[in-house]
C-alpha cells in the first residue's frame, strides 16, 4: 500500500480493486502470475496518486492507496473490512475498469463492502457503454442503483478528485456521467503503477495509453462510443515522464494499450521521443502495440516504429471475408493489403499478432476451418488469436439488437468474447462455441507451429519470443478454458470465489480434483514447451533456415488474384479485386 504522509489528522483508505471474473465453472479466474498488467488499474493509480499528493481532501488528510488485481490477488474481504472499521469507513472502494462479462463479479465484490456502508464506486467500459448507447438503466445498471453503487462513466482525469471529496464527505452521487465532455489528454497524470504491483504479471512489462479514439465504425466496436472517434493523445513530454518513471524502478517494456496507434495524431512525435530514449539515453525499450491494417501505407510509421523498440504488433485482421468485414462495417480493412502489410512487418522482424473474429454472417464451421486454412498457407503472420462476434454493451451491434428486443444472453458473465452471446443466422449456438474452441486446434497444429518457426528462422525474427507465444496460444483454450489474454501462469482457485448461487464444492472434493487438474495440466505444459525447444533448436541449427520459402512468405505478386485462395474462394474476395483493379484502371496506379 503506498502513503503520503504529511501530519495527517485522518486516513482516506482509497482501494482500487480490478475485478476478474468467473469461469464457466463458476470460479474466478486468478492466476500465481497474470499475463498482462492492468492498464486501466495504472490509469487510475496514476490520478489518485497525483490527487494525493495534491492533498485534494485537505491539508490534514492523507490517502493511502492499495492496488488489487483480483486476475492475480485474491480479495481479503474480512481484512479490509477491518482496515476500513479501524479508519471509521473513511474511505472508498473503486471497482476499477470494470467490462461487462466483469460486471456480475463486481456487484459480487462490491456486496459486503455496501453491507458494512463503505462507499463504493465503479468505472470502466461496462457503464460507459450503456451511459453512451442505451437508457442510462440497461444493461442491468439498476444493481448498482439498488446497492448504493456511484457509476462513473466517462473518463477520470480531473474527474477523480470529484469522486474521492464525495466519498470523503458521504454524499457520493448515485451516476457521474461524463460522457458528452472527454478530456484532452495532455498533462494529464501519467498511467503507472509501483514495482510490486507489476511483479505480480508476468514478464515486468508496464502499460500506458498513448492516445485514445479511433476514427473508424466498426458496428461490433465499444470503443469509438466511448473513447469516441477523435484522436486524443498525450504528449511526447508525457510519454518520456511515464517511460523514465518506469525505468525508475527498472521497469522498461510497455504495452501501449491504443487501440489503433497508426491513428494516433501524435505517433510520429511519440516514436520520436522512443527513439531518442532508446538510442541516445540508452533505454533499453521494449514495446508492443496495436494498429489497423493500413499502417503499412503511413509513410514511416513500420521504420520508425521498430527504431523505437517495437518488438510486437497486435492486428484487428478480424476476417478474411469481404463480405463479412463489411458487414460489421469494417471496410478499412482491406484483404488485398494483408499480405503486403505483413511482409512489411516481416521485413522488419517485427512479431505479428492478429485478431480473428469468428461468428460473422457469413461464417459457418465449414467456412471457418477454410478460412483458417487459407491464413496458415498465404498469410506470413505469426499469432492468431480467436474471438467469437459478440454484442458488447456500448457496441452499435448490441444498441440495435437492445433496441430491437432480440434475445441477447442474459448473464452478462458470458460477454467475454468466447461465448455465442446472441444467435447467428447459420450456426446454432453449440456449433458456434464448437467451431470457437475447435479454431484453436485447428491453427495450432504441431505441422503449422514448425511451419512458424521454419518462416521466423528465414526472416531473422525472434525465435525464443515466438516459441513463448505459440506455448501460450497453443495450449491456454485447451487446458485452461479461457482466452490466452486472460491467462497467466499457475491457475489458483478457492472454493468460497464459487458464484453466488452456485454450490459450494467441499474441502475433500474440491482440493483433491485441484491437485490433479494442476498436474495434469503442467505434464501437458511441460511437454509443449519441450516440444518447442527442441524444433526451435533444430529449425535454428539448420544451416539452409535463412533459404526457406512457402506461399505466405512469397513477395507479392501481380498474378495473386487468379492464383490465392484468398482472392478467388468467396464472391466477396472477387469483388474486393475487381475494386481494386478499377481503382487502379481510373488512378493508374497498379492494382497489386
Ligand atoms: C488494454 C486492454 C486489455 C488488456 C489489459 C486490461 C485493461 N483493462 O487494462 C488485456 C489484454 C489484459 C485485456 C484483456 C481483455 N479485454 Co481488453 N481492452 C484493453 C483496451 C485496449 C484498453 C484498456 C485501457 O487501458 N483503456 C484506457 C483506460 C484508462 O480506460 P478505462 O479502463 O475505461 O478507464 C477510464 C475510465 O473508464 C474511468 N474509470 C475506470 N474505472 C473507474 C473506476 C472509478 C471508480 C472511476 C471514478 C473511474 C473509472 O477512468 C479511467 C481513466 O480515464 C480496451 C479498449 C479501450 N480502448 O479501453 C479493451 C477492452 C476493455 N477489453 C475488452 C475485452 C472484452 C477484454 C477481454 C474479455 C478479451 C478476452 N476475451 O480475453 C479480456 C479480459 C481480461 C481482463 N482481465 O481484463 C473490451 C470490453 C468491452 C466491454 N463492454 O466489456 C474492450 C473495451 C475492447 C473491446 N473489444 O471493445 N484488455
Ligand atoms: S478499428 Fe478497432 S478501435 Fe477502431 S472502430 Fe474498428 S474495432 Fe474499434
Amino acid at each position: 500500500m503506498r502513503q503520503f504522509p504529511v501530519a495527517a489528522k485522518r486516513r482516506f483508505q482509497l482501494v482500487l480493486i480490478k475485478p476478474s471474473h468467473y469461469d464457466d465453472d463458476g470460479y474466478v479466474i486468478r492466476w500465481w502470475r497474470a499475463m498482462i498488467p492492468s492498464n486501466s488499474l495504472a490509469a487510475i493509480y496514476g490520478i489518485a496518486a497525483d490527487c494525493a499528493e495534491r492533498h485534494v481532501l485537505g491539508p490534514d488528510v492523507t490517502i493511502d492507496i492499495e492496488v488489487i488485481d483480483e486476475t492475480n490477488t485474491r480479495i481479503d474481504v474480512a481484512m479490509l473490512l477491518a482496515r476500513f472499521r479501524r479508519h471509521g469507513h473513511f474511505g472508498c472502494i473503486a471497482l476499477i475498469g470494470v467490462q461487462s462479462n466483469q460486471y456480475p463479479r463486481a456487484l459480487d465484490i462490491a456486496r459486503p463492502f455496501r453491507a458494512a456502508g463503505i462507499p463504493v464506486a465503479m468505472g470502466g467500459f461496462h457503464v460507459s457503454g450503456c451511459l453512451s448507447m442505451l437508457d442510462g438503466r440497461a444493461v442491468d445498471l439498476d444493481a448498482c442503483r439498488e446497492m448504493g453503487i456511484a457509476i462513473f462513466a466517462g473518463e477520470s482525469e480531473n474527474r477523480l478528485e470529484t469522486v474521492l471529496l464525495d466519498a470523503a464527505t458521504g454524499r457520493l452521487a448515485p451516476v457521474y456521467n461524463f460522457m458528452k465532455d472527454l478530456p484532452d489528454m495532455q498533462g494529464t497524470p501519467v498511467p503507472f503503477l509501483p514495482k510490486p504491483y507489476i511483479a505480480r504479471t508476468l514478464g515486468l512489462s508496464a502499460s500506458f495509453d498513448a492516445g485514445r479514439g479511433c476514427p473508424y465504425q466498426c458496428s461490433f466496436c465499444t470503443i469509438i462510443n466511448v473513447q469516441g472517434r477523435k484522436s486524443r493523445f498525450r504528449s511526447p513530454d508525457d510519454v518520456e515522464r511515464l517511460v523514465r518513471l518506469n525505468w525508475a524502478q527498472g521497469v522498461h517494456k510497455f504495452f501501449i494499450t491504443d487501440d489503433n496507434f497508426a491513428r494516433n495524431r501524435e505517433w510520429e512525435a511519440i516514436f520520436d521521443r522512443l527513439i531518442e530514449l532508446r538510442e541516445k539515453h540508452g533505454i533499453p525499450l521494449g514495446l508492443l502495440i496495436q494498429v489497423d491494417t493500413l499502417c503499412h501505407k503511413v509513410p514511416n510509421f513500420m521504420e520508425k516504429a521498430k527504431r523505437a523498440g517495437v518488438t510486437r504488433v497486435f492486428i484487428g485482421l478480424e476476417n478474411v471475408n469481404p463480405d463479412n468485414l463489411a458487414a460489421a462495417k469494417k471496410r478499412q480493412n482491406k484483404i488485398t493489403e494483408y499480405r503486403k502489410m505483413l511482409l512489411a512487418w516481416k521485413a522488419q522482424g517485427i512479431m505479428t499478432l492478429a485478431g480473428y473474429i469468428l461468428g460473422f454472417p457469413a461464417d459457418t464451421p465449414e467456412t471457418i476451418r477454410r478460412d483458417i486454412a487459407i491464413v496458415q498457407k498465404e498469410l506470413p503472420v505469426d499469432v492468431l488469436e480467436f474471438f467469437c462476434l459478440t454484442p458488447l454493451p456500448g457496441s452499435e451491434d448490441h444498441q440495435i439488437l437492445w433496441n430491437k428486443g432480440i434475445a441477447m444472453d442474459s448473464d452478462l458473465n458470458n460477454y467475454d468474447t468466447e461465448h455465442a452471446c446472441t444467435a447467428h443466422p447459420k450456426m446454432s449456438g453449440q456449433e458456434w462455441e464448437a467451431i470457437y474452441r475447435k479454431a484453436w486446434s485447428l491453427y495450432y497444429t504441431p505441422e503449422h507451429m514448425k511451419t512458424l518457426l521454419r518462416r521466423t528462422a528465414a526472416t531473422g525474427g525472434p525465435m525464443g519470443s515466438l516459441v513463448k507465444l505459440l506455448f501460450t496460444f497453443s495450449t491456454t483454450d485447451r487446458l485452461e478454458k479461457v482466452h490466452p489474454l486472460q491467462s497467466g501462469i499457475f491457475r489458483l482457485k478457492h472454493p468460497s470465489e464459487r458464484r453466488p448461487g452456485l454450490p459450494r464444492e467441499r474441502s475433500w472434493i474440491f482440493w483433491p480434483h485441484f491437485a490433479w487438474e494442476t498436474l495434469y495440466k503442467h505434464a501437458i505444459l511441460a511437454g509443449t514447451i519441450g516440444w518447442l525447444l527442441v524444433w526451435k533448436t533444430i529449425i535454428a541449427r539448420n544451416p539452409d533456415a535463412r533459404a526457406y520459402m512457402d506461399q505466405a512468405l512469397t513477395p507479392v505478386r501481380d498474378d495473386e488474384d487468379k492464383t490465392l485462395d484468398l482472392l478467388t474462394k468467396t464472391a466477396g474476395a472477387y469483388a474486393a479485386v475487381a475494386h481494386v483493379k478499377k481503382v487502379a484502371e481510373l488512378t493508374g496506379v497498379r492494382a497489386t
